[in-house]
C-alpha cells in the first residue's frame, strides 16, 4: 500500500509520518485511490455501500474501530463541496452513524474530516473518519 495513494502526490513522499505525507499531497482533481475501491479494482473491507456511497475500514487504523465514509461523487475536499451537496453530505453523515451503530460504538466514536495541507489531508478524495473502540483525547494534534 505505501506509495499507492500518493500518485497525486510530489515523488519523495514514502515518509511513515502521516503529516508529512499529507503535506506533500496535492490537490490535483484527478481519480484517487478512492476510486478504485469504488470501482473495486482495487479491494476494501467493505462494510456499507449504497448508490451515492461507501464505508470501508482504514488501511492504516488509528483506533480499533477505524473506518471511511466517502461519496461516490468525485468531492476532492470538504472545501470544494457546493451548495447542490448538501443531501449528499448529510446522507455521509446518517451512514457514518449507522455504521457505527454496526460496529457496536455504543460508547461513542469521533468523527473527523481533514481538509487541505492544515488539516493533514492526504487523499483528495472527500472522506469522513470515524475512528472508535477506545477513549478519544482532546484537543488533537
Ligand atoms: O489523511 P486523510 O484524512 O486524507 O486520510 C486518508 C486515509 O486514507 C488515511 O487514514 C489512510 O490510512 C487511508 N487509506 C489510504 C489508502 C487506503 C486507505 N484506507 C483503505 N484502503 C486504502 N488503500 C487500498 N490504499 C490507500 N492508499
Amino acid at each position: 500500500y505505501a506509495c499507492t495513494a500518493h500518485l497525486h502526490s510530489t515523488p519523495n513522499n514514502c515518509s511513515s509520518d502521516e503529516v508529512s505525507k499529507a503535506q506533500a499531497a496535492k490537490l490535483s482533481g484527478a481519480p484517487t485511490i478512492f476510486s478504485k475501491i469504488i470501482d473495486k479494482t482495487i479491494p476494501a473491507k467493505i462494510l456499507y455501500e449504497d448508490d451515492q456511497c461507501l464505508a470501508f475500514s482504514d488501511v492504516t487504523p488509528q483506533a480499533p474501530v477505524h473506518f471511511l465514509v466517502i461519496p461516490k461523487k468525485m468531492i476532492p475536499m470538504l472545501s470544494l463541496a457546493n451548495r447542490n451537496d448538501d443531501l449528499l453530505l448529510g446522507h455521509l453523515l446518517i451512514v457514518a452513524k449507522n455504521v457505527a451503530e454496526q460496529q457496536n460504538l455504543e460508547k461513542g466514536y469521533r468523527v473527523v474530516i481533514n481538509n487541505g495541507p492544515h488539516g493533514s489531508q492526504s487523499v483528495y478524495h472527500l472522506h469522513i473518519h470515524v475512528l472508535g473502540g477506545r477513549q478519544m483525547e482532546w484537543p488533537p494534534g
